[in-house]
């Protein structure tokens, strides 16, 4: 059966590397597969700042699965659900995974942080790691409870977020993948890529490697093969809620400066295109066949 988790794994499996874009709507998430990305990233700090909240477990689970339901709804790519800490401890994490496997997604990422987290990328964050035993007990519940054998469970760890070094980060990565994990996502805040470069160079494991290289961006696709094949997913976890945030600011300027929408309405999508993405050509079609 072609499922989305499968297509994912396909999708790695063919290309090597598949690239996953942040979405936070299912306006977004349509145009994240407009744009021929391989999957959707259900990003928890793009949900926590779409309803102006920090990233610290405050936007609940029940929010963030409404809205991967909504963009499953709303597309054909695959979902990559971000679901933090599992909501809790590994009984949280049985409800967790069966709730959005029911949802329809491809891949769960769970991060070994306490409940509640902190988002990675704050300078001077409070970065609290579950102990590893505490953690591989999270990914037995969740390996125990997934129906699909090929719902892809991700283990991240955050060892270099809390700066607890590079061999810490192996450590858990292994300890990771023997408890089952399919892929290892490894998140680093460091300005240029040679910490995560250190890390793939040195993980021996078979899992691929989940990447997000936001605060490292010289880190693109070349510079990932270079790798030697090891990483298997990329995920460009925020850019889609920083450009809506960096169009809004600039047009909602610009239109205050000239004291009306003249300027403006050149620079924007039209009207025309939103009805496109809302699908208003089968409304009209609808009308017509079935409005008597
Ligand atoms: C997210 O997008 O919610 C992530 C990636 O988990 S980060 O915000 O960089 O931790
Ligand atoms: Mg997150």
């Amino acid at each position: 059966m072609d499922t989305p988790a499968r297509r994912l794994r396909q999708s790695v499996k063919t290309k090597g590397l598949a690239h996953v874009m942040a979405a936070h709507s299912p306006l977004s998430a349509k145009l994240v597969e407009e744009a021929g990305f391989d999957a959707i990233w259900a990003s928890g700090f793009e949900l926590s700042a779409l309803y102006g909240l920090p990233d610290v477990s405050l936007v609940t689970m029940t929010q963030h699965l409404d809205m991967v339901r909504a963009m499953v709804g709303s597309c054909n790519l695959p979902i990559v659900a971000d679901v933090d800490t599992g909501f809790g401890n590994a009984i949280n994490v049985l409800n967790t995974v069966r709730e959005y496997e029911r949802a329809g997604v491809a891949a769960l990422v769970m991060e070994d942080k306490t409940f509640p987290k902190v988002t990675s990328l704050v300078a001077d964050g409070r970065q609290e790691l579950v102990r590893l035993e505490e953690f591989q007990g999270k990914l037995d519940a969740a390996r125990s409870v997934r129906a699909d054998p090929d719902l892809l469970l991700i283990a991240r760890t955050e060892a270099l977020i809390a700066g607890l070094g590079n061999e810490e980060a192996l450590r858990r990565a292994r300890a990771y993948e023997e408890a089952g994990a399919d892929m290892v996502l490894v998140h680093s805040k460091q300005k240029t890529p040679d910490e995560i470069e250190a890390f793939v160079r040195a993980w021996d494991g078979t899992a691929p490697i989940v990447l997000v290289p936001t605060a490292y961006p010289e880190m693109n696709q070349e510079r990932i093969q270079a790798l030697g094949g090891k990483v298997g997913l990329v995920i460009y976890g925020n850019h889609a809620i920083r450009a809506a945030v960096g169009a809004m600011q600039k047009i909602f300027a610009t239109i205050q400066a000239d004291g009306g929408i003249h300027r403006a309405d050149r620079e924007i999508a039209s009207v025309e295109e939103i009805f496109r993405l809302q699908g208003m050509d089968c409304v009209k079609a609808n009308e017509k066949r079935y409005l008597r």
